[in-house]
Formats: C-alpha cells, structure tokens, sequence
C-alpha cells in the first residue's frame, strides 16, 4: 500500500515538473489625451492555451464604438501621439481582430455603450506578452472614433482603421512576477496526497 502511494504522489509530481509553464499578467492605466475625462485599466493575462485575455473598464468616453490597438511605444513624452502607428512587427496591412491580416496591435473596437463606460472582455491570440513579439513596454490606444476594421474602402481604411484622433492611452507594464503553474498545481498535489491517504485508512 505505502508503495502505490508512493508511486502515485511521484508521478503526480512528475507530470506537474514536466508540464510547467510561466505565465505573465500586464497592465495599462489609461489617461486621456489633452483634456478629455477618459480614464481605465486594461489588464492582460496569458492563458495555459497561449491566448492572452484582456479585460478591464474604461469610463469618460463618448457612445458607441471607439478603436482599440496597441501601439509601438510605451512612449507618451507627447502624450498618446509618441506612442507611434500601430504596432506591426510584420509590416502587413490593418484589420480586425479576427482577421487573418492585421496588425498585432488590432484589437477591434471597445463599446462605449449609451453611458461612454467601456467593459472589454476580449481573448486574443496574436497578441503576447513574452517574446520577441511582447506588447509589454509599449502602449494602448482608444480613439475617437469606430475602426472601420480596414473594411471602410478609405485610404487610411487599411493603416488606421480611421479610426480618427487619439483620446486616451496608457504604458503596458509587468502586473507582478510571471506565475509559474506548478504554484498552482501544488495545492492540488496536497489535496491528491490527503484524498489518498484516506482511502488508505479506509482500506486498512
Ligand atoms: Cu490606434
Ligand atoms: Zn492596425
């Protein structure tokens, strides 16, 4: 009995070891641009998949639709217009976030809905925040206007979106230490262990 348990608790620490992953969280507080009454916080945080969720509130804007990207440069010694274009570590054409050419900084729209709050609720899986391609160290952007997703048939539809000046803008920075997985699956080995232990006894 005492060697299964053994041989169990080993390999539930194996499997932990050999499946470990480290995963980042960001974060970027939004200030508007002149002097406007935006303001918010944009987390991001990487998920087991390799996806990135971002999430987070942004208030004092107008209604409806205002467009949502990553730009180059965490950068704002004037204001969000040093933060550069878009950024696009492929030199490809603008888009949505769902389409299969676009910045790596496109992330849509967020709504301003009737009352000018925003709630993103969105998962992302071009954008990153490890790597060569990291966004951490560069700058969120909302602007004034809905990005027409490349779609609109302007000129500056397939760089910009239009989606006209910018409002608010903030600096992605590291949110704590990057997680390792095996700090939360420690929990879970302690609980294998007990559930196990149990059902030693009970055998007994
Ligand atoms: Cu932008
Ligand atoms: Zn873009």
């Amino acid at each position: 009995m005492i060697l299964t348990l053994t041989c169990l608790v080993l390999s539930t620490i194996y499997q932990v070891r050999s499946t470990e992953v480290v995963l980042r969280e960001a974060v970027a507080t939004i200030q508007g641009n002149g002097t406007n009454s935006v303001s918010g916080g944009v987390y991001f945080k990487e998920t087991p998949s390799g996806s990135v969720e971002v999430s987070g509130t942004v208030t004092g804007l107008t209604s409806g639709l205002h467009g949502f990207h990553v730009h180059m440069y965490g950068d704002l010694t004037n204001g969000c217009l040093s933060t550069a274009d878009h950024y696009n570590p492929h030199n490809v054409a603008h888009g949505g976030k769902n389409a299969s050419t676009r910045h790596v900084g496109d992330l849509g729209n967020i709504d301003g809905g009737q009352t000018g709050t925003a709630s993103i609720q969105i998962i992302d899986s071009v954008i990153s925040l490890s790597g060569p391609h990291s966004i951490i160290g560069r700058a969120v952007v909302i602007h004034q206007d809905e990005d027409d997703l490349g779609l609109g048939g302007h000129e500056d539809s397939l760089t910009t979106g239009r989606a006209g000046p910018r409002i608010g803008c903030g600096v992605i920075g590291m949110l704590g230490d990057p997680i390792s997985a095996s700090h939360q699956v420690l929990p879970a080995m302690m609980t294998t262990l007990a559930m196990l232990l149990t059902a030693g006894r009970l055998l007994r």
